[in-house]
């Protein structure tokens, strides 16, 4: 059915149905296949389009089933269709291995849509782009009166980087696990696919290792984090629970302990981690490099080792990420000599290590280099995730003018500074092919919650998911901040506190 004739039936529907009762408010004309966040690779619209009617099914089998039963599980609050998930259906989602990773296509016919990919992952990445496409209606909790448009066309993507991270700091400031499941649907809708939790640091201890309590218990209590308002701690059961939450959404998590340095915490409950055995005073403040483990004691190595296998078998995913950073009050030897026991430690468990740029010194053959301060070169042959303080980190400021929140050591970042740069030609001494992907890291010094979390983290955590996804011949300042301007309903809609950047065109 072409474009107009559809347009004319719709319109001869709704003067009858406004006979009868209140014509329902027409949502929004569909988006355009352009708007999608973050920008696909190839975009092809057809200009017929697809509608989801109560008549619509989702058709998929085997691997696919638990993605076609997300998507459902998406699009019936607001629809009040059954949307049956069978063998058949109008929205058909299949597997093919003949795609690689985690592309997917989707075909938007006016009849029916497809969507393909090679894994369940690619299939999900597809799933989160067809969300963008019907009205932003979609996203209500209740039934809402809208024609569920989808624009026709082909869409063909794939990610630029495999590692798409955002971390959450919750050390400084314990967020509960129902706030941190919140951050993981708001960043699943935009292709991130790894969350890096910051278990550990000088305020606090995050999570139950069972071979050393004491941890948790004086580290992790109530009054411990910056200000004394971050205490709490994830048990072993809501740590696996928030894995498998994460992992459903096709996210893996990578926990972190942060170590020689930021182990004030570590030390205030086990004295003997101190080289002289004197138990250090809890601390509230936000100071940094103050703090290190003794590397001339063996029971540091049995400390890191048990800590490490506890983390390792508590975490399905393949990356443990063991600090290395800020270790000012770590001889560089006894630096040197700590990194090249631990970071093995790692692998002895089954898993690979990441450090932040510091550990570039050690030799981390094997390891993941993090790269975080702007202000230091990094020089080295192993794989990078950049994530440079001065554009990705979402707790700096936005301005000098921005209300509370955040920090601002690395400068302000406006929404346009964590766009402008290409992570494949950041590091001038690093070869782009070691670029394994970005990470948007926020620290929690300044959180108490998720409105915190929100109101730093979007709307530059996409900019940061663009930079991780879209080919780098889409990359475009002006299309970034109409399509994110575009968004902004959808996040009014949700409940999400974003910061309404002056810099976007901001849609109502
Ligand atoms: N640097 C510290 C973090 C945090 C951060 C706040 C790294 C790798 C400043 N280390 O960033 O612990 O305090 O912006």
């Amino acid at each position: 059915m072409r474009l107009a004739t559809l347009a004319a039936t719709s319109l001869l529907v709704l003067p009858l149905a406004a006979c009868t009762e209140p014509a329902p408010t027409p949502a929004p004309l569909a988006r355009s296949l352009a708007s999608v966040l973050p920008a696909p690779a190839r975009v092809t619209p057809s200009g017929v389009r697809f509608e989801l009617t109560e008549a619509s099914g989702i058709a998929a089998e085997g691997d696919a089933l638990p993605v076609a039963e997300l998507l459902a599980a998406t699009l019936r609050p607001a629809t009040g269709f059954r949307l049956p998930v069978a063998a058949t259906g109008d929205v058909a989602l299949r597997l093919d291995t003949s795609i690689a990773g985690e592309a997917y296509r989707l075909d938007v016919g006016e009849d029916r849509v497809d969507l393909t990919a090679g894994t369940p992952a690619g299939l999900n990445n597809g799933v989160q782009t067809l969300r963008q496409l019907l009205p932003a209606a979609i996203d209500a909790g209740t039934v809402q009166q809208a024609a569920w448009i989808i624009p026709g066309g082909r869409i063909d993507d794939e990610p630029r980087y495999a590692y798409r991270g955002a971390m959450l700091d919750l050390a400084r400031h314990f967020h509960t696990p129902d706030e941190v499941k919140r951050y993981i649907d708001q960043i699943s809708r935009f292709k991130i696919n790894y969350l890096h939790l910051h278990l550990a640091d000088d305020q606090g201890w995050r999570i139950q290792i069972d071979s050393w309590p004491e941890l948790t218990a004086v580290s992790g209590a109530p009054g411990t984090g910056v200000d004394g308002a971050g205490g709490g701690y994830l048990t072993k059961a809501a740590y696996r629970d928030l894995v498998t939450y994460a992992a459903d959404r096709y996210i893996t998590v990578i926990p972190e302990v942060d170590m020689p340095g930021h182990v004030n915490a570590a030390q205030v409950a086990y004295p003997e981690l101190t080289c002289d055995g004197v138990a250090p005073r809890q601390r509230t403040d936000t100071a940094v490099g103050y703090s290190s483990l003794c590397a001339g004691k063996e029971i540091t190595y049995r400390f890191a080792e048990d800590v490490i296998r506890e983390l390792a078998a508590m975490t399905p995913g393949p990356y443990l990420h063991i600090g290395g950073d800020e270790a000012r009050a770590t001889p560089h030897a006894d630096y040197v000599t700590f990194q090249k026991r631990v970071m093995p430690l790692a692998r002895k468990y089954g898993k690979i290590p990441i450090g932040w740029q510091e550990i570039a010194a050690a030799e981390p053959e094997g390891a993941i280099v993090q790269y975080w301060n702007h202000t230091e070169p990094l020089t080295t042959n192993q794989r990078v995730i950049v994530s440079p303080a001065s554009q990705a980190y979402l707790d700096m400021q936005y301005d000098r003018q921005t209300p509370a929140g955040g920090m601002n050591w690395a400068g302000t970042t406006e929404v346009d500074d964590a766009y402008d740069w290409n992570p494949g030609a950041r590091l001038k001494t690093v070869p782009p092919e070691l670029i394994f992907g970005v990470e948007a890291p926020l620290w929690s010094e300044t959180l108490r919650d998720s409105a915190d979390i929100e109101f730093l983290a979007f709307p530059r955590l996409v900019a940061i998911a663009e930079l991780g996804w879209s080919p780098w011949s889409t990359h475009d300042w002006e299309s970034f901040r109409q399509r994110i301007g575009a968004y902004g309903p959808q996040w009014t809609r949700l409940g999400v506190r974003f910061y309404e950047s002056p810099k976007i065109p901001w849609g109502h």
